[in-house]
Formats: structure tokens, C-alpha cells, sequence
């Protein structure tokens, strides 16, 4: 039986010389590892796990710095054959809890900073094991595997055999773990390998954080299949990035990230003339960010569109021969992924006309974690995955992402739900009502924003909301702004009228 487990397809890709540099460190002490480093790292880890006899299906979250250890223990969970669940390292305990009540890991591995909170929570929640790993090689899950054997024969797994939870929010509600299997991630790191050119002699300049699918799936997939270098970026710097183009081809970024390096001085046509390809997403890419760039670096940069239920669902060409890059489209659906553009009614839309975005094929996930109702109502009837983005697609199968049916925010390309900080802010003495809106921001896209109703009699403080909202949740979905109002605009139905305070506010950070 073949194994479709994606570890066994990524070790496939590694280069005959396993002495040679797979990952170089950017930033610190000047660090490399070997592709050897990798299968033998991986391999004790993966050991580590099998010696904790684990149910089968285990999850195994993680909340660590970007490492390339981290990296190695997502890799050993699924070469172990276990559930990799990775957080955002800027959530703090009562946005941690619910993630770990609502999963139910077998295993936590946390910052050692964070190990007194870490383990009461998973305490309370009956985790078996906590483990520690800081960015400096040290904690103690990596001395346990050092015990381990640097021998692991890869777990067998099918195609539809679940590989990752990423927890994504809900626009009502708690949020919702998507379940993506070993195929989804396998068949979209190979489509995307095909599509973008991936050859082993490429570099990839790795300066995403590795718990979304930007930088966990699409970028390290593509190095690791390609059997290529990542140069890897612990923190993203704009100008140590510009710095290190002379020794790449390959970039991904959020469109901050460009913006970013825009705004330095050392971008030019020779400081990319070796780089072959810049990608972007996550985020609407302006127009005016992808013609700077192009007159910048002389290089068009390739946007592509996906989501953590999907990963990847359209891209733009890379190729001159398919077709131009065109700036503030998404471009053309993957080969093998369905696309599809539908109006309220769930009829098809015409071509160029703005609907709701559909998608099926390889790369769509499995559901949400316990939640089959919610799952059933993400999905069409015939059985494809509403995105919950609003678009069109013109005659030549381009797609445009014009705006959003969920209530969304991607601030510096993550998601911030103005339903969850609402909730938070509506607990506050004295608040009557609040609503949260994305207000346009030069650096982060959109930034947060809060207009809040106090109780009659009651004086509040906006400083005082942002810096109690700071103790309580991760601080990119802190609102940079709060404003006291005396009553929220809203429709003759007693709906707050969102688009009116975000015309009301949209100046705000100009
Ligand atoms: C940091 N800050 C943010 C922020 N990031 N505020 C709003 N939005 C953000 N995204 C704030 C912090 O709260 C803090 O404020 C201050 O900035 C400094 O924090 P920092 O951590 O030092 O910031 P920095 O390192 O500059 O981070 C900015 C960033 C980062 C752009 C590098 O946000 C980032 O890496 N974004 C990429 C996200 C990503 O990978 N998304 C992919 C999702 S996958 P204060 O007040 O506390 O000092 C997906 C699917 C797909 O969407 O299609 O790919
Ligand atoms: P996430 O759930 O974090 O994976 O975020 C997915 C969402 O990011 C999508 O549903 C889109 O709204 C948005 N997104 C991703 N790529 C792009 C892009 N290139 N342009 C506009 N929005 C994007």
C-alpha cells in the first residue's frame, strides 16, 4: 500500500546530498541545518511521540517562537502520524483555553516563558503532556527526544487521514478547527510546485510566522518538495530581507510585508535581479503596492488567493506563456480546483458580475473539528465550500476579490472578528454596546476599530478599553482606536450599520 502520509512525499524530495544546507538561519548566531539535520531531527521527535503511546488521532498543539525546531516538531507530528495544531504565538491564556478545551490534545508544547499558565490550563483540560521549546534550542521536549533514536519509519496514512487543525473564527460564535487531511496539504503543495516552477537549485526567503497556513503550508511545502534552501527569518526585518535578495529566487509575503520593503531605501532592480519570483496574499494586495513594486524591484508580483479551509484556491500565472500577472486580481483557479462565482440565490453569476465564492476539489478541507452542523452550512448543497469572500470573474477566468459576506477584518494579514471583540468589550462595566469595523491602514491594510455606546450615567475611557482588551486577547486584534459615541447608526430593522461607521472613520489613519 502506498503511504500517503505528506511527510514520506516531502522526504521523497530531499536532495541525494543530505549534507548539504536545507535551512540557513538569518538572524542570530549564524546557524544551518543539513536535510540529515532534518530527517534525524524529525525522526527523534517523531520517536518522542510514539514512546508516549498516544491514542491514534492525538492531537498535538503548539504554541512556540518561529524556530526551525518548531518547524521539525510540525513535521515529526506528521510523520509520527498524529494532528498537528499550530496557535499564533500572540494569543494569550483565555483565547489558548478554549482552543485547548475544544481540541482536546494529548500533548502541548508552549514557550517555556509560558509553561506556568500553559500547564494549569492543560492541567484543567486533562492534557497529558506539556512539553517546553524555546528559540534557543532549548526546553524540555527537545531533551527528551535527544534520548530518542534517530531512526523512525513514517506512520502510514490515507489521503483522507487528518494531517492539521488550524482554528479559524467564526463571524458568530467560538472559533471553528478546520480539518485538513495529509491529501489536502499533499495535493496543493504539488499543484502548487507544478504551477510556480519550483526546481531544487531555488531559495526561499522563509520570514512568515509558521502557525497559518502562509508560512507553515504554502512556503515551507514548497521549499521542502522542491528540496530547496529556506533562508529563515525569525522575525520578519524589511531591510535584513531586501539584504538577503542576492542569494534567493523565491519570496511570500503578506501585502504589509511589501509595503514594508517599499518604504527602504536598498530596493532595487539589482538588489532582486537574482529573484525569480515575489508571491503575495493573505490580504487584497492595492494596486498601487504592485505598481511600486514592479518600477522598484523591476519584478511583477505573482498575487494568489487562499484560506485556511482551502489553502490555495486561485493564482496568478507564472508563467508569461499562461497569461499576464494582473494587479488586484487573484487570478486563475488552480489546476484541478473548481472556482465558481454565485449569486444570493445560489445561481451562477455572469461572467464579470460580483457574487459569492464557491470552491470544491482537493485542497478543500474536511469539515470543521466537532462541528457538523456548522460544517453542513458551509457547504452548498451540491457540495461546495462557501468562502464567505465576494467576487467576480471575467472572461478570461481572472477572479477579483471585491469585499467580504463574512464580518471580517485582515489586519497585516491576520484575522481579527469584530464579533469576538465585541463580546470582550461588551463585558466591560459601564458599556451598553460597542461595534467593531476595519478601518483602511497604510501599514496593516485595515486596522481595527472600536466605537463604543456607554451606559446611561456612565463615562468611559477608549485608552482604558484598548489597554484592558490588550491584557485579555492578542494584540493584533486590539483596537488601535476606541472611540466613546453616543448611539451607533443603524437600518430601520435595529441593524448597526457597519459600511456608515466605516465611511464615518475612513480617514482615520490616512
Ligand atoms: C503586529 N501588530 C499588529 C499586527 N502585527 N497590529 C495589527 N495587525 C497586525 N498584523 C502590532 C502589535 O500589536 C504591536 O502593537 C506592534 O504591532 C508590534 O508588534 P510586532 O509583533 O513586533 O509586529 P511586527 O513584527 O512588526 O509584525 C507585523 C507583521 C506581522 C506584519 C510582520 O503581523 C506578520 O507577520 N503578519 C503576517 C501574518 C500571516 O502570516 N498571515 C497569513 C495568514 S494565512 P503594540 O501596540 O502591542 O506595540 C491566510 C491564508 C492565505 O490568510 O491566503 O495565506
Ligand atoms: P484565513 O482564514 O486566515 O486563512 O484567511 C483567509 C481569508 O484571507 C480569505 O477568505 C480572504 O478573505 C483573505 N485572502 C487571502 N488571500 C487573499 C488575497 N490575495 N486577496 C484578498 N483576500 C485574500
Amino acid at each position: 500500500m502506498d503511504n500517503a502520509n505528506l511527510y514520506s512525499a516531502l522526504r521523497a524530495a530531499f536532495p541525494a546530498d543530505l549534507d548539504a544546507t536545507a535551512i540557513e538561519c538569518a538572524d542570530g548566531a549564524a546557524l544551518s541545518y543539513s536535510w540529515s539535520d532534518l530527517e534525524r531531527g524529525t525522526a527523534m521527535l517523531a520517536n518522542l511521540l510514539v514512546s508516549l503511546d498516544l491514542p491514534a488521532g492525538s492531537r498535538i498543539a503548539a504554541q512556540t517562537e518561529k524556530s526551525v525546531e518548531a518547524l521539525m516538531l510540525y513535521l515529526a507530528v506528521l510523520r509520527a502520524g498524529y494532528v498537528y495544531l499550530p496557535l499564533n504565538t500572540a494569543y494569550q491564556a483565555a483565547e489558548v483555553e478554549y482552543f485547548i478545551g475544544n481540541a482536546e490534545p494529548a500533548v502541548v508544547v508552549c514557550a517555556g516563558k509560558n509553561f506556568g499558565w500553559m500547564s494549569k490550563l492543560a492541567f484543567l483540560a486533562e492534557v497529558q503532556y506539556v512539553f517546553t521549546l524555546n528559540d534557543d534550542r532549548s526546553g524540555t521536549l527537545l531533551d527528551r527526544a535527544a534520548c530518542q533514536s534517530d531512526q523512525h519509519e513514517v506512520a502510514i496514512k490515507a489521503a483522507d487521514d487528518m494531517a492539521a487543525i488550524l482554528y479559524t473564527s467564526g463571524t458568530t460564535g467560538r472559533s471553528k478547527g478546520a480539518m485538513l487531511s495529509h491529501g489536502n496539504l499533499l495535493s496543493n503543495a504539488q499543484t502548487l510546485h507544478r504551477l510556480w516552477g519550483w526546481q531544487a537549485d531555488d531559495v526561499l526567503i522563509h520570514a512568515l510566522p509558521i502557525f497559518h497556513v502562509h508560512g507553515l503550508f504554502v512556503a515551507s511545502h514548497g521549499a521542502l518538495l522542491a528540496g530547496a534552501k529556506m533562508i529563515w527569518f525569525a522575525k520578519f526585518e524589511p531591510r535584513a530581507v531586501i539584504n538577503r535578495f542576492a542569494d534567493a529566487t523565491i519570496f511570500m509575503g503578506v501585502p504589509t510585508l511589501y509595503g514594508r520593503m517599499l518604504a527602504e531605501g536598498g530596493l532595487t532592480p539589482a538588489a532582486c535581479q537574482k529573484m525569480r519570483l515575489f508571491i503575495s496574499g493573505s490580504a487584497p494586495l492595492l494596486i498601487e503596492t504592485f505598481r511600486d513594486w514592479q518600477q522598484r524591484s523591476g519584478k511583477t508580483i505573482l498575487e494568489r488567493y487562499g484560506m485556511s479551509e482551502t489553502i490555495m484556491l486561485t493564482s496568478n500565472p507564472y508563467r508569461a506563456l499562461d497569461g499576464d500577472r494582473l494587479g488586484g486580481t487573484v487570478g486563475l483557479a488552480l489546476p484541478g480546483v473548481g472556482v465558481r462565482v454565485r449569486d444570493d440565490q445560489g445561481q451562477p453569476c455572469a461572467t464579470g458580475d460580483i457574487g459569492h465564492i464557491e470552491v470544491q476539489g482537493p485542497n478543500v478541507f474536511h469539515g470543521y473539528w466537532r462541528m457538523p452542523e456548522k460544517t453542513r452550512e458551509e457547504f452548498t448543497a451540491d457540495g461546495w465550500f462557501k468562502t464567505g469572500d465576494v467576487g467576480r470573474c471575467d472572461a478570461n477566468g481572472y477572479f477579483t476579490i471585491v469585499g467580504r459576506s463574512k464580518d471580517l477584518i485582515i489586519s497585516g494579514g491576520y484575522n481579527v472578528y469584530p464579533a469576538e471583540i465585541e463580546g470582550y468589550i461588551n463585558e466591560m462595566d459601564g458599556v451598553a454596546e460597542s461595534a467593531v469595523v476595519g478601518i483602511a491602514h497604510a501599514d496593516f491594510g485595515e486596522a481595527v476599530v472600536a466605537i463604543v455606546i456607554p451606559k446611561p450615567g456612565t463615562a468611559l475611557d477608549g485608552p482604558a478599553i484598548a489597554a484592558t482588551l490588550k491584557r485579555q486577547i492578542a494584540n493584533f486584534k486590539v483596537p488601535k482606536q476606541v472611540f466613546i459615541v453616543a448611539e451607533l447608526p443603524r437600518n430601520t430593522m435595529g441593524k448597526v450599520q457597519k459600511n456608515l461607521l466605516r465611511e464615518q472613520y475612513k480617514g482615520l489613519f490616512a
